[in-house]
Protein backbone atom coordinates (compact mmCIF):
# COMPACT_ATOMS: atom_id res chain seq x y z
CA UNK A 1 0.00 0.00 0.00
CA UNK A 2 1.32 3.42 -0.69
CA UNK A 3 2.18 5.84 1.58
CA UNK A 4 0.04 9.15 1.87
CA UNK A 5 2.92 12.25 2.38
CA UNK A 6 3.99 12.46 6.05
CA UNK A 7 6.41 15.11 5.82
CA UNK A 8 4.05 18.35 6.18
CA UNK A 9 3.43 16.63 9.72
CA UNK A 10 4.73 17.85 13.35
CA UNK A 11 3.53 14.98 14.84
CA UNK A 12 4.49 16.75 18.67
CA UNK A 13 1.48 19.22 18.01
CA UNK A 14 -0.19 16.53 15.91
CA UNK A 15 -0.42 14.38 18.83
CA UNK A 16 -1.71 17.43 21.25
CA UNK A 17 -4.55 18.09 18.85
CA UNK A 18 -5.32 14.51 18.72
CA UNK A 19 -9.53 13.67 19.88
CA UNK A 20 -7.68 10.94 21.42
CA UNK A 21 -4.35 8.96 22.55
CA UNK A 22 -3.15 5.69 22.61
CA UNK A 23 -4.77 2.87 24.73
CA UNK A 24 -1.15 1.15 25.34
CA UNK A 25 2.14 2.49 24.00
CA UNK A 26 4.51 -0.30 25.06
CA UNK A 27 2.86 -2.47 21.94
CA UNK A 28 2.13 -1.36 18.58
CA UNK A 29 -2.05 -2.50 18.25
CA UNK A 30 -4.54 -1.92 15.23
CA UNK A 31 -7.33 -2.61 13.79
CA UNK A 32 -9.29 -2.49 16.85
CA UNK A 33 -12.60 -4.94 16.91
CA UNK A 34 -14.79 -4.06 20.46
CA UNK A 35 -17.46 -6.14 22.81
CA UNK A 36 -18.42 -5.58 26.15
CA UNK A 37 -18.40 -9.01 27.65
CA UNK A 38 -19.79 -9.30 31.40
CA UNK A 39 -19.60 -5.70 31.95
CA UNK A 40 -16.03 -5.55 30.87
CA UNK A 41 -14.88 -3.84 27.40
CA UNK A 42 -12.69 -6.35 25.02
CA UNK A 43 -10.75 -5.33 22.53
CA UNK A 44 -9.58 -7.42 19.52
CA UNK A 45 -6.96 -5.71 17.89
CA UNK A 46 -4.12 -6.90 15.26
CA UNK A 47 -0.90 -6.82 16.68
CA UNK A 48 2.00 -4.47 15.02
CA UNK A 49 5.29 -5.51 14.46
CA UNK A 50 8.18 -4.66 12.32
CA UNK A 51 8.96 -7.90 11.12
CA UNK A 52 11.53 -6.49 8.25
CA UNK A 53 9.43 -7.10 5.42
CA UNK A 54 9.80 -4.73 2.37
CA UNK A 55 6.91 -2.34 1.79
CA UNK A 56 4.73 -3.31 -1.14
CA UNK A 57 1.19 -2.58 -2.51
CA UNK A 58 0.10 -5.75 -1.36
CA UNK A 59 0.84 -5.50 2.39
CA UNK A 60 3.88 -7.75 2.97
CA UNK A 61 4.81 -5.28 5.38
CA UNK A 62 1.72 -6.20 7.64
CA UNK A 63 3.73 -9.46 8.70
CA UNK A 64 1.65 -9.43 12.01
CA UNK A 65 2.29 -13.13 13.59
CA UNK A 66 -0.09 -13.35 16.60
CA UNK A 67 -2.59 -11.57 18.79
CA UNK A 68 -3.17 -9.83 22.46
CA UNK A 69 -5.98 -9.10 23.76
CA UNK A 70 -6.76 -5.45 25.60
CA UNK A 71 -9.42 -5.07 28.57
CA UNK A 72 -10.54 -2.12 29.98
CA UNK A 73 -13.07 -2.00 33.18
CA UNK A 74 -14.37 1.59 31.40
CA UNK A 75 -13.69 3.88 28.35
CA UNK A 76 -11.71 6.03 30.81
CA UNK A 77 -9.83 3.34 32.64
CA UNK A 78 -6.26 2.01 32.24
CA UNK A 79 -5.89 -0.88 29.01
CA UNK A 80 -4.26 -3.90 29.84
CA UNK A 81 -3.07 -5.76 27.52
CA UNK A 82 -3.87 -9.67 28.70
CA UNK A 83 -0.38 -11.04 26.49
CA UNK A 84 -0.45 -13.41 24.42
CA UNK A 85 -3.23 -15.28 22.94
CA UNK A 86 -2.94 -16.77 20.24
CA UNK A 87 0.06 -17.21 17.65
CA UNK A 88 0.38 -18.28 13.93
CA UNK A 89 2.80 -20.93 14.54
CA UNK A 90 -0.21 -22.45 16.74
CA UNK A 91 -2.73 -22.23 13.82
CA UNK A 92 -2.16 -25.84 11.46
CA UNK A 93 -3.38 -23.83 8.44
CA UNK A 94 -2.12 -20.40 8.67
CA UNK A 95 1.55 -19.45 7.31
CA UNK A 96 1.38 -15.84 7.96
CA UNK A 97 -0.06 -12.39 8.09
CA UNK A 98 -2.29 -12.22 11.13
CA UNK A 99 -4.57 -9.30 10.10
CA UNK A 100 -7.28 -7.97 11.52
CA UNK A 101 -9.17 -10.16 13.83
CA UNK A 102 -12.88 -10.29 15.36
CA UNK A 103 -14.67 -12.04 18.62
CA UNK A 104 -17.51 -12.89 19.87
CA UNK A 105 -19.12 -15.28 22.65
CA UNK A 106 -21.38 -17.68 22.51
CA UNK A 107 -22.92 -19.82 25.82
CA UNK A 108 -19.75 -19.27 27.94
CA UNK A 109 -17.03 -19.85 24.88
CA UNK A 110 -15.37 -16.75 23.09
CA UNK A 111 -14.22 -17.35 19.67
CA UNK A 112 -11.56 -15.22 17.99
CA UNK A 113 -11.92 -14.67 14.28
CA UNK A 114 -8.84 -14.23 12.15
CA UNK A 115 -7.79 -14.05 8.67
CA UNK A 116 -3.94 -15.18 7.46
CA UNK A 117 -2.49 -16.51 4.64
CA UNK A 118 -2.81 -20.53 4.28
CA UNK A 119 -0.13 -21.82 2.87
CA UNK A 120 -0.70 -21.50 -0.57
CA UNK A 121 -0.19 -17.81 -0.02
CA UNK A 122 -4.88 -17.34 -0.10
CA UNK A 123 -6.39 -15.14 2.84
CA UNK A 124 -8.40 -17.78 4.46
CA UNK A 125 -10.42 -16.90 7.79
CA UNK A 126 -10.05 -19.15 10.76
CA UNK A 127 -11.63 -19.49 13.96
CA UNK A 128 -10.54 -20.21 17.38
CA UNK A 129 -11.84 -20.62 20.87
CA UNK A 130 -11.54 -20.30 24.89
CA UNK A 131 -13.36 -20.31 27.82
CA UNK A 132 -11.90 -16.65 29.12
CA UNK A 133 -12.36 -13.51 26.49
CA UNK A 134 -8.81 -12.78 26.69
CA UNK A 135 -7.34 -16.46 25.59
CA UNK A 136 -5.27 -18.29 25.36
CA UNK A 137 -7.52 -19.49 21.99
CA UNK A 138 -7.20 -22.88 20.28
CA UNK A 139 -7.04 -22.72 16.83
CA UNK A 140 -9.29 -25.42 14.83
CA UNK A 141 -7.63 -27.57 12.55
CA UNK A 142 -8.75 -25.55 9.34
CA UNK A 143 -9.98 -22.43 7.98
CA UNK A 144 -13.43 -22.07 7.76
CA UNK A 145 -14.71 -23.82 4.49
CA UNK A 146 -15.70 -21.22 2.00
CA UNK A 147 -14.00 -18.57 3.48
CA UNK A 148 -12.07 -16.08 1.60
CA UNK A 149 -10.17 -12.44 1.62
CA UNK A 150 -9.79 -10.79 4.97
CA UNK A 151 -11.26 -8.66 7.80
CA UNK A 152 -13.79 -10.64 9.26
CA UNK A 153 -16.34 -9.03 11.78
CA UNK A 154 -19.26 -11.55 13.97
CA UNK A 155 -22.33 -9.49 14.67
CA UNK A 156 -24.90 -11.27 17.09
CA UNK A 157 -28.72 -10.17 16.19
CA UNK A 158 -31.15 -9.64 18.84
CA UNK A 159 -32.27 -13.29 17.69
CA UNK A 160 -29.68 -15.07 18.67
CA UNK A 161 -28.27 -15.36 15.05
CA UNK A 162 -24.67 -14.57 14.33
CA UNK A 163 -23.06 -13.25 11.26
CA UNK A 164 -19.81 -12.89 9.40
CA UNK A 165 -19.02 -9.80 7.79
CA UNK A 166 -15.96 -10.02 5.62
CA UNK A 167 -13.93 -8.63 2.53
CA UNK A 168 -11.05 -6.49 1.54
CA UNK A 169 -9.53 -5.00 -1.33
CA UNK A 170 -5.80 -5.30 -3.07
CA UNK A 171 -3.61 -7.57 -0.36
CA UNK A 172 -6.93 -8.83 0.83
CA UNK A 173 -7.63 -10.62 -2.57
CA UNK A 174 -10.87 -10.20 -2.47
CA UNK A 175 -10.95 -8.82 -6.58
CA UNK A 176 -9.49 -12.16 -6.97
CA UNK A 177 -12.69 -13.60 -6.08
CA UNK A 178 -14.74 -12.36 -8.80
CA UNK A 179 -15.92 -15.53 -10.76
CA UNK A 180 -16.11 -17.25 -7.37
CA UNK A 181 -13.16 -18.53 -7.22
CA UNK A 182 -9.13 -17.14 -6.51
CA UNK A 183 -7.63 -16.17 -10.06
CA UNK A 184 -4.49 -17.05 -9.49
CA UNK A 185 -3.18 -15.53 -12.97
CA UNK A 186 -0.81 -12.74 -13.38
CA UNK A 187 -0.14 -9.55 -13.09
CA UNK A 188 0.64 -9.37 -9.02
CA UNK A 189 -0.21 -5.77 -8.44
CA UNK A 190 -2.69 -4.55 -6.32
CA UNK A 191 -5.22 -3.14 -8.89
CA UNK A 192 -5.17 -5.93 -11.27
CA UNK A 193 -9.07 -7.46 -11.57
CA UNK A 194 -10.60 -4.57 -9.90
CA UNK A 195 -13.54 -3.21 -12.16
CA UNK A 196 -13.30 -0.52 -14.12
CA UNK A 197 -14.06 3.26 -12.60
CA UNK A 198 -17.55 2.48 -14.33
CA UNK A 199 -18.90 -0.73 -13.49
CA UNK A 200 -20.31 -1.77 -9.87
CA UNK A 201 -18.02 -1.66 -6.85
CA UNK A 202 -16.70 -4.76 -5.50
CA UNK A 203 -19.05 -5.78 -2.68
CA UNK A 204 -18.25 -7.02 0.90
CA UNK A 205 -19.51 -10.60 1.54
CA UNK A 206 -21.64 -12.05 4.31
CA UNK A 207 -22.46 -15.55 5.35
CA UNK A 208 -24.81 -16.36 8.61
CA UNK A 209 -22.65 -18.95 11.26
CA UNK A 210 -23.60 -22.06 11.91
CA UNK A 211 -24.78 -22.74 16.40
CA UNK A 212 -21.54 -23.25 16.83
CA UNK A 213 -19.87 -21.06 15.06
CA UNK A 214 -17.34 -22.70 13.42
CA UNK A 215 -18.37 -22.69 10.19
CA UNK A 216 -20.78 -20.74 7.28
CA UNK A 217 -24.00 -22.03 7.63
CA UNK A 218 -24.45 -20.34 3.88
CA UNK A 219 -22.37 -19.79 0.93
CA UNK A 220 -21.13 -16.53 1.55
CA UNK A 221 -23.58 -13.83 -0.38
CA UNK A 222 -22.36 -9.80 -1.45
CA UNK A 223 -23.63 -7.23 0.50
CA UNK A 224 -25.32 -4.51 -1.52
CA UNK A 225 -24.18 -0.81 -0.94
CA UNK A 226 -26.24 1.51 -3.27
CA UNK A 227 -26.28 5.35 -3.31
CA UNK A 228 -29.08 7.83 -3.14
CA UNK A 229 -30.80 6.52 -5.98
CA UNK A 230 -30.65 2.44 -5.37
CA UNK A 231 -28.00 1.99 -7.65
CA UNK A 232 -24.80 0.60 -6.31
CA UNK A 233 -21.53 2.62 -5.76
CA UNK A 234 -19.45 2.30 -9.05
CA UNK A 235 -15.44 1.15 -8.57
CA UNK A 236 -14.73 4.42 -9.47
CA UNK A 237 -16.38 6.00 -6.55
CA UNK A 238 -13.04 5.48 -3.95
CA UNK A 239 -14.43 8.06 -1.37
CA UNK A 240 -17.93 6.22 -0.84
CA UNK A 241 -16.93 2.37 -2.20
CA UNK A 242 -16.30 -0.88 0.23
CA UNK A 243 -12.57 -1.38 0.48
CA UNK A 244 -12.00 -3.43 4.00
CA UNK A 245 -12.55 -3.44 7.59
CA UNK A 246 -16.33 -4.29 7.44
CA UNK A 247 -18.64 -4.03 10.92
CA UNK A 248 -22.70 -4.36 11.98
CA UNK A 249 -23.86 -2.51 14.71
CA UNK A 250 -27.94 -1.96 15.26
CA UNK A 251 -29.10 1.01 16.67
CA UNK A 252 -32.89 2.13 17.28
CA UNK A 253 -33.72 -1.47 14.85
CA UNK A 254 -31.25 -0.21 12.16
CA UNK A 255 -28.47 -2.27 10.89
CA UNK A 256 -25.57 -0.03 10.07
CA UNK A 257 -22.76 -1.66 7.63
CA UNK A 258 -19.52 0.20 8.34
CA UNK A 259 -16.45 -0.14 6.34
CA UNK A 260 -12.66 1.46 5.46
CA UNK A 261 -12.71 3.09 2.15
CA UNK A 262 -9.12 2.29 1.24
CA UNK A 263 -6.75 4.00 -0.90
CA UNK A 264 -9.20 7.47 -0.21
CA UNK A 265 -8.82 7.02 4.25
CA UNK A 266 -12.27 7.68 5.09
CA UNK A 267 -14.52 5.16 7.21
CA UNK A 268 -18.00 5.39 6.00
CA UNK A 269 -21.38 3.48 6.63
CA UNK A 270 -24.32 2.48 5.00
CA UNK A 271 -27.87 1.87 6.50
CA UNK A 272 -30.63 -1.38 6.43
CA UNK A 273 -33.52 -2.89 7.17
CA UNK A 274 -31.62 -6.41 8.00
CA UNK A 275 -28.36 -8.09 8.57
CA UNK A 276 -28.31 -9.10 4.44
CA UNK A 277 -28.78 -5.54 3.35
CA UNK A 278 -29.41 -3.95 0.86
CA UNK A 279 -27.47 -0.85 2.82
CA UNK A 280 -27.24 2.60 1.58
CA UNK A 281 -24.74 4.93 2.00
CA UNK A 282 -25.33 7.93 4.30
CA UNK A 283 -21.96 8.87 5.14
CA UNK A 284 -18.95 9.46 7.17
CA UNK A 285 -18.02 8.20 10.46
CA UNK A 286 -13.92 9.35 10.78
CA UNK A 287 -12.07 11.67 8.90
CA UNK A 288 -8.80 9.94 7.18
CA UNK A 289 -6.10 9.64 10.01
CA UNK A 290 -2.11 9.78 10.12
CA UNK A 291 -1.27 6.76 8.28
CA UNK A 292 -2.07 4.45 5.14
CA UNK A 293 -5.25 2.35 6.75
CA UNK A 294 -8.10 3.22 8.79
CA UNK A 295 -9.94 -0.03 10.56
CA UNK A 296 -12.60 0.64 12.91
CA UNK A 297 -15.20 -0.87 15.01
CA UNK A 298 -18.40 0.45 17.06
CA UNK A 299 -19.43 -0.49 20.11
CA UNK A 300 -21.96 0.56 22.73
CA UNK A 301 -20.95 0.79 26.49
CA UNK A 302 -22.98 1.72 29.26
CA UNK A 303 -25.40 3.37 26.94
CA UNK A 304 -22.77 5.39 24.78
CA UNK A 305 -21.52 4.61 21.63
CA UNK A 306 -18.25 4.33 20.92
CA UNK A 307 -15.96 4.29 18.16
CA UNK A 308 -12.63 2.80 18.57
CA UNK A 309 -10.47 3.07 15.58
CA UNK A 310 -6.00 3.46 15.04
CA UNK A 311 -3.63 6.02 13.66
CA UNK A 312 0.05 5.81 13.35
CA UNK A 313 0.57 9.31 15.38
CA UNK A 314 2.63 7.24 17.77
CA UNK A 315 5.27 5.80 15.15
CA UNK A 316 5.30 9.16 13.72
CA UNK A 317 3.19 7.95 10.60
CA UNK A 318 4.96 4.41 10.35
CA UNK A 319 2.27 2.78 8.08
CA UNK A 320 2.40 -1.04 9.84
CA UNK A 321 3.01 0.42 13.33
CA UNK A 322 -0.30 1.93 14.24
CA UNK A 323 -1.98 2.58 17.82
CA UNK A 324 -5.41 1.77 18.91
CA UNK A 325 -7.72 4.51 20.04
CA UNK A 326 -11.04 5.17 21.38
CA UNK A 327 -13.67 8.27 20.92
CA UNK A 328 -17.54 8.56 21.46
CA UNK A 329 -19.79 9.20 18.94
CA UNK A 330 -23.39 10.21 18.32
CA UNK A 331 -26.38 8.65 16.44
CA UNK A 332 -28.28 11.81 15.45
CA UNK A 333 -32.24 11.63 15.93
CA UNK A 334 -32.64 11.20 11.97
CA UNK A 335 -30.49 8.28 12.35
CA UNK A 336 -27.37 9.52 10.99
CA UNK A 337 -23.94 9.57 12.82
CA UNK A 338 -21.81 13.01 13.10
CA UNK A 339 -18.69 12.75 11.37
CA UNK A 340 -15.98 12.61 14.01
CA UNK A 341 -12.10 14.76 12.83
CA UNK A 342 -9.54 12.79 14.91
CA UNK A 343 -7.19 16.04 15.06
CA UNK A 344 -8.50 19.10 15.72
CA UNK A 345 -6.23 20.57 12.89
CA UNK A 346 -2.58 19.10 11.13
O1 LIG B 1 -3.86 -4.80 9.61
C1 LIG B 1 -3.71 -5.38 8.33
C2 LIG B 1 -4.76 -4.85 7.41
O2 LIG B 1 -4.64 -3.44 7.31
C3 LIG B 1 -6.17 -5.06 7.88
O3 LIG B 1 -6.63 -6.37 7.70
C4 LIG B 1 -6.85 -4.03 7.09
O4 LIG B 1 -8.16 -3.76 7.47
C5 LIG B 1 -5.92 -2.86 7.27
O5 LIG B 1 -6.15 -2.19 8.49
Amino acid sequence: MPEKSIEHINFDELNKTAISQPLVSHIYTADPSAHVFNGKIYIYPSHDIDAGEAFDDLGSHFAMEDYHVISMDSVDSKAVDNGLALHVKDVPWAKQQMWAPDANEKNGTYYLFFPAKAHDDIFRIGVATSNSPTGPFKAEPEAIKGSFSIDPAVFKDDDGSYYMYFGGLWGGQLQRWRDGEFNASEPDSPTAFIPEDNEAALLPYVAKMTDNLLEFDEKAKELQILDENGDLLLSGDIDRRFFEAAWLHKHNGKYYFSYSTGDSHFICYAIGDNPYGPFTYTGRILEPVVGWTSHHSVCKVDEKWYLFYHDSSLSKGVTHLRSVKVAEITHNADGTIETLEPYSKI
